[in-house]
């Protein structure tokens, strides 16, 4: 239904995204993108790399006069850093006889895809893998998202993130979750809820610069608004679960995703781990709503209505400014990796990027179900069906029992 790629190295001259999908009649600015773009440079523990960039997009088709065409929409987010850059990533070849090109990579980074993938591609220097391993890539990701992001809106979808953990420190989390999420979690310069944790972070933060090491995190993202019936329990790559562990799992450097109450859900019994069943909930969910939420909005790889609930842990950045062993490409002696410019942290842009993925996944979900060319008629079948699931309920049981 939706379909996306991206393309761009991290010091190339810019970042490419093509989304194909989405409805004509969806309006959309470019600032509806590049509020996200900003959100996603956010987050205490960045680089000077962000302080380079001001990543902003350019809309280059698919839009005309605010509305969305029906057709592809392609993105460009330039890098500013190109300048610094030209000469090491310029596309044409070198002179003869001009020797290397400056800054390779030849103490490969351990965690980092620099090993693997000159061994895989058949390349001498670890950046022509590096360029595009970088988490910069996930700026054209969010560009997607946010166009996603404005679909859903249409249709009373909220998605935002907050971060839970980082650097081994755990936050609190308020329940219930502030409305809208990101309001809240935008205040804190680690995207958290917990001021008292939040503080504990910078300074964790702080610590870890210090001493040239580099900290990881958890995020939970949050979806509220989505109608009960997205996804599929008949087979196993249309499973909401199993499409969203994916989406989720592609971020650079996310080594898990949890699911509503994720790996605690193994350790309890039954009769803790599911979620009674009672009538309510809102017009999207039929008039049915659960007690709880711990299986995070999804029951059989199929929305519930409630909402989603993810988590997403990242491990520490591989770029360690007191680096870790590694073998000298050149000399094959043991050394020490080489050290980038890199962030100490990159988990409050991590939850950005992971509200992106989730708006990708949601918006493919509902066109499956709902599809339409218009906007118009998207809305249309999407207003049938919830007319339809209510009313099923309020026939069988007389009108007006279900709230
Ligand atoms: C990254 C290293 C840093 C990060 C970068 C990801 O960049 P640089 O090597 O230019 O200092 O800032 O992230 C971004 C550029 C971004 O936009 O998120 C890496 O090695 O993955």
């Amino acid at each position: 239904m939706l379909r996306f790629t991206t393309a761009g190295e991290s010091h190339g001259q810019a970042l490419v995204a093509i989304l194909e999908g989405i409805p004509a009649g969806l309006p959309l600015v470019s600032s509806d993108i590049d509020a996200e773009l900003e959100r996603r440079m956010a987050g205490y523990g960045r680089g000077a790399r962000m302080k380079i960039e001001a990543d902003r997009v350019e809309l280059l088709s698919g839009v005309r006069a605010g509305e969305t065409l029906g057709s592809p929409i392609a993105m460009l987010i330039r890098n500013r850093d190109w300048e610094n850059w030209s000469d090491v990533m310029a596309p044409e070849p070198d002179e003869p006889g001009r020797g290397p090109r400056r800054r390779r990579l030849l103490r490969p980074r351990p965690g980092h895809a620099d090993l693997v993938g000159i061994l895989k591609y058949d390349r001498e220097d670890a950046r022509d893998v590096l360029e595009r391993a970088s988490a910069r890539e996930t700026a054209a990701r969010v560009a997607c998202g946010a166009v996603c992001r404005r679909l859903l809106r249409e249709f009373g979808v909220e998605i935002g993130s907050h971060v839970v953990e980082l650097g081994g420190i755990k936050a609190s989390v308020p329940d219930p979750l502030p409305m809208p999420l990101n309001q809240a979690a935008d205040r804190s310069p680690v995207r958290c809820l917990d001021d008292k944790a939040s503080e504990a972070m910078v300074a964790a933060i702080d610590r870890a610069k210090g001493e040239g090491d580099t900290l990881g995190g958890v995020a939970e993202i949050v979806a509220r608004g989505v109608v009960v019936g997205l996804g599929s329990h008949v087979s196993w790559d249309r499973k909401l679960d199993g499409r969203i562990a994916q989406a989720i799992m592609s971020i650079p450097a996310v080594k898990g995703v949890e699911i509503g109450l994720g790996f605690e859900a193994a350790r309890r019994p039954g009769s803790q781990a599911h979620d009674e069943i009672v009538r309510g909930g809102r017009a999207g969910t039929a008039g049915f709503a659960r007690r709880t939420n711990r299986a995070g909005g999804l029951e059989g790889g199929i929305t519930t209505g409630e909402p989603l609930v993810i988590r997403a842990a990242m491990k520490p950045i591989s770029t360690l400014m007191r680096p870790l062993e590694t073998v000298d490409l050149v000399t094959g002696s043991p050394a020490r990796a080489q050290a980038e410019r890199s962030d100490v942290t990159a988990v409050p842009a991590m939850g950005v990027i992971a509200e992106a993925m989730l708006a990708l996944v949601l918006a493919d979900a509902m066109l499956e179900k709902f599809g339409g060319d218009s906007l118009e008629e998207m809305r249309c079948n999407f207003d049938q069906y919830v007319e339809r699931i209510n009313r099923r309920w309020d026939e069988a049981w007389g009108k007006g029992d279900a709230t």
